[in-house]
């Protein structure tokens, strides 16, 4: 019998050649794909979240899990395809303009992706009509921001102008090593998160508002 929990304890460990054998015989057992992927691989990922917010793991461990993570989900793609599980919501996600630093985007990437969303990376150094055209072409209802320098955090409040003028229904939401949640509220931006575990929060509770 598949057992989804010995998938999520793998994922836990970062054990990726485990977590992608469990995951190919949890298929073949014909155990539905939206269960290997949320009772299984989103279960396991939310545990490491949880742990990374209250520094119980950190970055390195959180990376080990996510490429577990990709190798089942690289597996169970196509049954999720073929039986027609939707993602939670879309992301377009990316660094802004000026700045080269995506450390830290792509591990909210990978944890978003983690949490069951569709996420759109639109890499570093990315400008404002960047942003807008992507959230229009892919009907996201978040906007992600990553900043890491102090003099690029102001082209988020253009992103989020940029936003308000195309008329777009998307909520927007910022992070980086320098950026708070004053600086948010100064911006308008919908949501602020700290740390990777939390922009997943964050993000499925702007999807949820939008
Ligand atoms: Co740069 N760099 N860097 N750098 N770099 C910092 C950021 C700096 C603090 C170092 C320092 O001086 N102590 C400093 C910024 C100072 C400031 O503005 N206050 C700095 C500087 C000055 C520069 C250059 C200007 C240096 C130069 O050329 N003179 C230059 C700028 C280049 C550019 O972007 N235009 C530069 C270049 C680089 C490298 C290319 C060498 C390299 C980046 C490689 C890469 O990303 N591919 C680099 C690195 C690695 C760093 C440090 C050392 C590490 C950043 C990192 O990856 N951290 C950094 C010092 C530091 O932070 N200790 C530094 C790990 C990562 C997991 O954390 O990115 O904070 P972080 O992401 C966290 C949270 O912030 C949050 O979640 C993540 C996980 O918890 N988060 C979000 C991030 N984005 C989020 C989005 C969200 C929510 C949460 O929602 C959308």
């Amino acid at each position: 019998m598949a057992d989804l929990k010995a998938i999520a304890e793998a994922l836990i460990k970062g054990d990726r050649n485990t977590v992608v054998e469990l995951t190919k015989k949890a298929i073949e057992e014909k155990v539905p794909p939206s269960d290997i992927l949320q009772k299984g691989l989103i279960a396991g990922m939310a545990v490491i979240g949880e742990r990374f917010k209250k520094n119980e793991v950190y970055v390195p461990e959180v990376l080990i899990a996510a490429r577990a993570m990709h190798g089942a989900l690289a597996v169970l793609e196509p049954q999720l395809k073929a039986s027609g599980v939707k993602p939670a919501g879309t992301v377009v996600l990316g660094t802004v303009k000026g700045d080269l630093h995506d450390i830290g985007k792509n591990l909210v990437g990978m944890m978003l992706q983690g949490g069951g969303l569709q996420v759109i990376d639109i890499g570093t150094d990315a400008p404002a009509e960047k942003f807008v055209t992507a959230a229009k072409e892919k009907g996201a209802q978040v906007i992600a921001m990553s900043a890491l320098l102090t003099t690029t955090m102001p082209q988020m409040a253009d992103v989020v102008k940029a936003v308000k003028a195309a008329g777009l229904k998307v909520q927007t939401m910022i992070g980086g090593a320098p950026v708070t949640q004053s600086y948010a509220d100064e911006i308008g931006a919908d949501g602020y998160a700290a740390d990777a575990a939390s922009a997943v929060d964050m993000a499925m509770k702007l999807i949820k508002k939008n």
